[in-house]
């Protein structure tokens, strides 16, 4: 594969943009190289500007689970478009999407819209905060929620791929307020609790993680949260900006059959533009500005072409209910294909899946929280990232992120990642 053009257009990036990226896990510094540069891209491919085709198991981080360009979301964009881009005014399609999304997901009654998962997450702690009253947050390492500040201790995904789980900027006063749980850890949430009783406003999961990998909530785990969150009368916060209308209609609140006290969203709730939400019965919401003393606001906040897109995103998710086992069905076949030849060149591995998220690890152990997760062989990671690129994959390019299902991704798409896997395996 040729990447002169996309190394040429990097080289000019970094000229007028902070490491050439607009985020830092594009920037290909857990895996060595220049990044690819886009041109663009259709269903499950991408068309890079060397003119490589490349399947894409990334998806831009999650949204594009009916594949990239897809009509109905263009189209309703377009539409939407040529009748003005933005008012800062309430329109119909807000409510439309709103009254959907609530239909879709268990326990909520109201839904405020934002542009970011970021932006979601630090509302819904803000939000947590203001109705309980109390300060402190319960987060887990390896967790990512966004890059603010209360998050960036122990964060995972670009966080700890950089080696900067805690962030400098963050000021002490913020991280004091925010403590540090093991994920499928119950014993250390308890501890934590007791040890800060009547001062926890929430704890806040990616109740199936996705940045250390794909790591299954251990049986019983977000149940005993629950049941914690309970007794010691605290919020429990599902941030399910990756799972949320991905792993199921309700996401996974509905395919683990735990309830959340607050639910966030992004990523596929915004049809692949820039879309974040937070959703809770309504005896929180109405805390928030304008109805209650919380505040919480945003320019762009329910944007008429986001609303657009996200809107033919979720009728599409809410109309073809089959799409999630479909989905599921194509990454349980991808796992078992990775598995078969990663086993048959005797590659120490292990694969996590929960739906159609999916990981691979170069390690014995079971990855099932974050220190697992850190014991993979990163050398090993690098040499199977660049391998699967040559062969025309392109996976996540860091071993603390998840692979995303497309559904349209055929069976001969996997066919031929796997046979790339089998490749590869070969040169490990
Ligand atoms: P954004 O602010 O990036 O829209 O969402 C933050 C966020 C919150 N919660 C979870 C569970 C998330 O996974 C994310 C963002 N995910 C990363 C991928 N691991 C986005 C990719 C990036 O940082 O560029």
């Amino acid at each position: 594969m040729i990447y002169k053009r996309s190394s040429a257009l990097f080289a000019e990036a970094q000229k007028v943009i902070p490491g050439g990226v607009n985020s830092p896990v594009r920037a290909f510094k857990a895996v060595g190289g220049d990044p690819i540069f886009v041109k663009e891209a259709k269903g499950a491919y991408l068309y890079d500007e060397d003119g490589n085709r490349l399947i894409d198991y990334i998806n831009s981080w999650g949204p594009m689970i009916l594949g990239h360009a897809h009509a109905p979301v263009v189209d309703a964009v377009i539409d939407k478009t040529k009748k003005g881009t933005s008012f800062g005014m309430p329109t119909e399609i807000e409510t439309e999407i709103a009254s959907l999304a609530i239909s879709m997901v268990p326990n909520i009654d109201k839904i405020r819209f934002v542009n970011s998962g970021t932006e979601a997450c630090m509302s819904a702690v803000r939000l947590a905060r203001g109705y309980t009253g109390k300060d402190k947050i319960i987060k887990f390492a390896g967790c990512y929620h966004g890059h603010s500040d209360s998050f960036l201790i122990q964060a995972g995904s670009g966080a700890v791929t950089f080696g900067s789980p805690n962030s400098p900027g963050v000021t002490k006063g913020t991280a004091q307020d925010t403590l540090l749980a093991t994920y499928n850890d119950l014993d250390h949430v308890a501890s934590i609790i007791d040890s800060n009783k009547g001062e926890i406003a929430c704890i806040i999961i990616e109740p199936v993680a996705g940045n250390m990998g794909c790591i299954p909530p251990a049986k019983g785990f977000l149940e005993g949260l629950r049941s914690l969150c309970d007794t010691h009368d605290i919020l429990l916060i599902f941030d399910e900006v990756m799972t949320g209308f991905r792993l199921a209609k309700g996401g996974a609140q509905e395919l683990l059959g735990v309830n959340a006290d607050i639910v966030t969203f992004g990523k596929v709730i915004g049809g692949g533009l820039p879309v974040g939400a937070f959703a809770a019965r309504s005896e929180i919401m109405n805390h928030l500005a304008p109805l209650g003393p919380v505040y919480q606001a945003g320019t762009l906040s329910g944007n008429p072409l986001a609303m657009a897109a996200g809107l033919a995103m979720l009728t599409e998710l809410n109309e073809k209910k089959e799409i999630f086992k479909s989905l599921a069905d194509k990454t349980e076949y991808l796992h078992k294909g990775i598995a078969r030849v990663l086993n048959e060149e005797n590659i120490t591995h292990t694969i996590n899946r929960v739906g159609s998220m999916i990981s691979v690890h170069f390690s014995a152990d079971p990855v099932i929280d974050f220190a697992s997760a850190a014991t993979g062989n990163n050398d090993t990671f690098k040499k199977f990232f660049h391998g699967m690129l040559e062969n025309g994959i392109y996976i996540a390019p860091s071993a603390f992120e998840t692979w995303f299902i497309t559904e349209a991704l055929t069976y001969e798409d996997l066919d031929e990642t796997i046979e790339a896997v089998q490749k590869v395996a070969k040169t490990l």
